[in-house]
């Protein structure tokens, strides 16, 4: 099995014991494509040792409710069954990982622990903790990225244009087809399925006024099938319909992406291998490939990418020129939440995105600009829109929901344009805009 080593780094240097090889699972919820996994069936093998996969269920991650743990909880059901056909053991512990996971460790005599890489910060600090916790060696694998975030670049870039040919030179040595993982030869006699009562914990977990999906279904098997009509239905005609949120003109990957029911890379090589003109391919690899990587390098190499901090130099001082110009409306965030501005379009947007739990692409920038030109201050924009994003959509407490809300909010990525009021420098945009795009009335009369 080949798997690169710059996707792999070591976050501890420890001692390696006699014991199974542990990986904990977090950003990359599947058995198939996974680097992180293999990466720890590689180790345990060399060691001759059994694997154990585990999973820290956590009650309040990034203030996600029902709606995204029951998607997220069907996907993992699936993994022990799967796992087993491997002889690879799983286990589900229920707490933030620094309260359990060390104690399993310990008790498991876990000789190397691998995990996934992640550039959130509630990670960063669980894997310090656990860091401290724990005397073995920790490695932290890229799954997620074509090319490991670290790799691609040491520094925050400054836009798309400054990280698409970094990432595009190394492209022929990262976009590969992934090994198969192998039947584990070493058992642990643990048992995947004993213990946890998924439903229960899923009973505790509340609704917050949040239905729960539907149209979508969860999981590694159904994100499978989902890439592949995409494939057949959906490539072809992505350039002409996606900016349209009247057609169903996107992939709607992304909520099997951000909770890892499907690899990135497993999708960028099928469409790389599809047979229609590479000219109909280049828009969705723009997006799944760079746009998406860059998101992952904002929030790696900026602390603050929740915040005003993150915001670059022109568009803070842009700001700070225009805090007292007075805003045409001003709403509460309970006023956002109830879909109750006085714009039918944005109120259709909020009710697509409590309802439906997706907001089409190109709607999420005139969805956030407005919450901007609406409040009295960008910070309070910002945590309005980091809110009603992470309590609503099933992609939400993602590096990339962070970045396009700072792109969108705060001029992340992009550049200063003509100042006007309220908005500074920032890019403007208004529903005449929307008007030019699509048929702006048939979306609102659809909500
Ligand atoms: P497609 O158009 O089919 O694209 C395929 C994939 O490319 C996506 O799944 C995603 O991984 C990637 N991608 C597409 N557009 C972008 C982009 N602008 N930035 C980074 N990656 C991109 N995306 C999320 O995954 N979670 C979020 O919470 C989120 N919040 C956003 C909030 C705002 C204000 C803005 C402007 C954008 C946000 N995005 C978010 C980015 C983008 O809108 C979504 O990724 C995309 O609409 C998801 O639908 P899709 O999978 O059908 O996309
Ligand atoms: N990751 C975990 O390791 N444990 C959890 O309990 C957990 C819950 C969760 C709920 C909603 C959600 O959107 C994500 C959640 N994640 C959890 C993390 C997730 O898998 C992603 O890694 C990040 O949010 C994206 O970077």
């Amino acid at each position: 099995m080949i798997i690169n080593p710059k996707r792999i780094r070591t976050l501890k240097k420890g001692t390696v014991d006699k014991g199974p090889v542990v990986y904990w699972m977090s950003r990359e919820q599947r058995v198939e494509d996974n680097w992180a996994l293999l990466t720890a069936q590689q180790k345990a093998l060399e060691l001759e040792q059994p694997l154990i996969v585990v999973f820290c269920l956590t009650g309040d991650y990034l203030g996600a409710v029902k709606r995204h743990y029951s998607f997220l909880l069907a996907g993992l059901k699936e993994l022990p069954v799967e796992l087993k056909t491997y002889n690879i053991s799983f286990t589900l512990l229920i707490g933030d990982p620094p309260d359990t996971l060390p104690f399993f460790l310990g008790q498991e005599n876990c000789a190397l622990l691998v995990t996934d890489f992640d550039p959130l910060r509630t990670k960063r600090v669980w894997k310090k903790k656990i860091a401290a916790a724990h005397p073995r060696t920790i490695l932290e694998v890229d799954a997620h990225n074509i090319v490991p975030c670290w790799f691609a670049s040491d520094k925050r870039e400054y836009a798309a244009y400054t990280l698409r040919p970094k990432i595009n030179r190394l492209l022929d040595e990262f976009l590969t087809d992934f090994p198969p993982l192998v039947k584990h030869p070493y058992g642990t006699g643990l048992d995947n399925l004993a213990g946890v009562n998924i439903e229960a914990f899923l009973e505790d977990i509340p609704a917050r006024g949040v239905s729960e999906i539907s149209w979508m279904k969860p999981g590694e098997k159904a994100a499978r099938s989902s890439l592949a009509s995409f494939l057949i239905d959906g490539l072809s005609q992505y350039d002409q319909n996606r900016n349209d949120p009247c057609q169903d003109g996107q992939s709607n990957l992304s909520p099997y992406l951000h909770y890892g029911h499907l690899s990135p890379q497993r999708v960028a090589f099928q469409v790389q291998k599809h047979p229609i003109l590479p000219e109909l391919k280049k828009g969705f690899l723009e997006e799944l490939i760079i746009r998406r990587e860059l998101a992952d390098n904002f929030c790696f190499y900026c602390k603050y990418y929740d915040s005003f901090e993150a915001f670059p130099d022109w568009a803070k001082n842009s700001f700070n020129e225009h805090r007292s110009d007075k805003r045409p409306y001003l709403y509460t965030s309970e006023e956002f939440e109830h879909a109750a501005t006085h714009d039918p379009l944005w109120n259709a947007c909020q009710v697509d995105l409590a309802v439906r739990g997706k907001l089409h692409g190109y709607l999420r920038m005139y969805w956030a600009k407005k919450i901007l030109e609406w409040t009295s201050a960008p910070e309070e924009a910002q945590n309005i829109a980091i809110y009603l994003n992470d309590k609503f959509s099933l992609d939400g407490r993602d590096p990339n929901g962070y970045s396009g809300i700072a792109w969108s909010i705060g001029g992340v990525h992009d550049r200063a344009w003509k100042a006007r009021p309220v908005f500074g420098k920032i890019r403007y945009m208004n529903s005449n805009g929307c008007r030019r795009k699509f048929d702006v009335d048939r979306f609102v009369r659809k909500f």
